[in-house]
């Protein structure tokens, strides 16, 4: 891995870096107990395991004082009313930071800390996004055709807690009905995961 200065470009509009060491591509069935409608979810599954998200990494060692980047694609879609969206996690290390710029399409980063605070932020090309330390965060596309595209960094040794959400679920979520986008509670949040029998 180089240790000099090095440079990659992102270019537009399709966004994937001239550099990727890590191209990382998240299915429906990786989200399996997330979304609320779970008759959706069965249904959708059964048809075809879509693509949800994609990341391109830039690695770097995943030590403290360096810092890891790259590019997050939320694709447009929903289950039942539900947006696309990304897993969600926590940092392993919970006192690391994150900061996103959006660079394509329309959508909203979920947040929570560990004690119950919520915040959810529209995001929309030109924004940058400070996540700080102790807010877990979920990217969610919520375009009925582009994809949501954002550029992240942060610490290389925050590592991923993606257990919590897996088992307790977030606090809010994003869905469209006929009065237009809405931001709700989770019917589901901080149940047992929803069985998918
Ligand atoms: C991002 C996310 C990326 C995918 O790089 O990892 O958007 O989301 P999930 O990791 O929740 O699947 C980041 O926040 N890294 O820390
Ligand atoms: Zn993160």
């Amino acid at each position: 891995m180089q240790n000099q200065p090095f440079s990659l470009m992102i270019p537009y509009p399709g966004f994937r870096p001239s550099h990727v060491d890590n191209h990382i591509v998240r299915h429906l069935s990786d989200l399996e107990g997330q979304f609320s409608n779970q008759d959706a979810y069965k249904q959708m599954l059964e048809k075809k395991d879509v693509v949800l998200y994609e990341v391109y990494e830039i690695k770097r060692p995943e030590i403290a004082g360096e810092i890891l980047m790259g590019i997050s694609i939320v694709h447009p879609g929903k289950v039942g009313d539900e947006f696309f969206m990304t897993k969600g996690h926590f940092h392993t290390i919970l006192d690391t930071a994150e900061m996103y710029y959006c660079l394509h399409g329309e959508g909203f980063m979920v947040m929570e800390t560990p004690e119950g605070e919520s915040a959810v932020e529209p995001l929309a090309p030109g924004k940058v996004l400070y996540v700080p330390p102790r807010w877990a965060h979920r990217s969610v596309c919520s375009s009925r055709q582009e994809d949501l595209v954002t550029f992240f960094a942060y610490p290389a040794n925050a590592g991923h807690n993606y257990g919590t959400i897996e088992d307790k679920g977030i606090r809010k979520i994003i869905i469209e009905r006929d009065k237009g986008i809405e931001i709700k509670d989770s019917p589901h949040f901080n149940e047992k995961p929803i069985s998918n029998e």
